[in-house]
């Protein structure tokens, strides 16, 4: 063998061997057999081994894995059930965990959610992870209002429609929010679920437990920019009216790739409304 490239496959059939309980020497013999000369052999063997054993420390390391809010996709349907609606499937990504849906809303629907948010919008707050307060930050320059839980005859269409698609109770959901970018506004990367490490985490998942998914309503169209971004997948998905976006998060940690934005408006308004998912009912 002239050269010799220690390549994916042959990394993964050194640690099948380790995970089988073959003796090194046994594994060595096999390579060398093969053609592998021994050092090259030798040093595949031990950097392979001990980036496999520093991978399963780091694993061991995360929080257990939650059921997720998840909609079916068995055999890959174009379209999907949602109640009241048929929606159309248009993308799915397994890592992180995210569905696009088109046609969620409809036109009226989107302006229903503008119409009835618009005398309620505030500075958009951000959850203070020290205290578990509300905070408002420079990450976030958005507008916003939250409807309460069913709080309206379309607030509980969506709500049901989110319950029938993602098969989680809307009980364990947060109110709607609706949020108003303007030209320059954004919201920068950030996970939704709450960090384990944060003092203010043990008070925030008294009302519901952790947040596990998300549902990002485009309503309206910004001529230029404002999609929402995941820098992890190298993804940006574009706020299409009526379309939803689903991702979910089965651990609170950056291995989901949920790490998301609302990219900065460059021109006309960006509205969306989001719904949060917890794990448990949301008090
Ligand atoms: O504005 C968005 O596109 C967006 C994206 C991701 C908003 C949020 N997350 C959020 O409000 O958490
Ligand atoms: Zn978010």
């Amino acid at each position: 063998m002239s050269e010799q490239t220690i390549t994916p496959q042959l990394r993964q059939w050194i640690i099948d061997q380790a995970v089988a309980h073959c003796k090194p020497e046994d594994v060595l013999k096999s390579m060398t057999d093969a053609g592998w000369n021994e050092d090259i052999a030798i040093e595949a063997m031990e950097t392979t081994l001990k980036q496999h054993l520093a991978d399963e420390a780091e694993k061991a390391k995360q929080p257990p894995s939650a059921p997720v809010p998840d909609a079916d996709l068995t055999d890959s349907p174009l379209y999907l059930d949602a109640g009241d609606r048929t929606v159309c499937v248009l993308s799915a990504v397994k890592h992180p965990r995210a569905i696009l849906l088109g046609g969620f809303l409809s036109d009226e629907e989107c302006d229903g959610l503008i119409e009835q948010a618009k005398p309620r919008m505030a500075r958009s707050l951000t959850v203070e992870n020290s205290t578990g307060g509300e905070e408002v930050n420079d990450d976030r320059t958005s507008n916003g209002m939250f409807f309460q839980r069913g709080e309206n005859e379309l607030v509980r269409r969506i709500e049901a429609r989110i319950e029938r698609l993602f098969h989680w109770p809307a009980e364990n959901g947060e109110g709607v929010q609706v949020l108003q970018y303007r030209p320059g506004a954004e919201y920068k990367p950030h996970y939704d679920y709450f960090d384990p490490a944060a003092p203010g985490t043990a008070t925030i998942l008294t009302r519901g437990g952790q947040r596990v998914g998300t549902v990002v309503m485009y309503l309206n169209e910004p001529d230029k920019g404002g999609g929402t971004t995941f820098p992890d997948a190298g993804l940006e998905v574009y706020p299409k009216r009526g379309n939803a976006l689903f991702f979910s998060y089965d651990k609170p940690h950056p291995s989901t790739k949920t790490l998301h934005g609302g990219a900065p408006v460059v021109a006309g308004e960006k509205w969306i409304a989001t719904k949060w998912l917890r794990e448990r009912e949301f008090k």
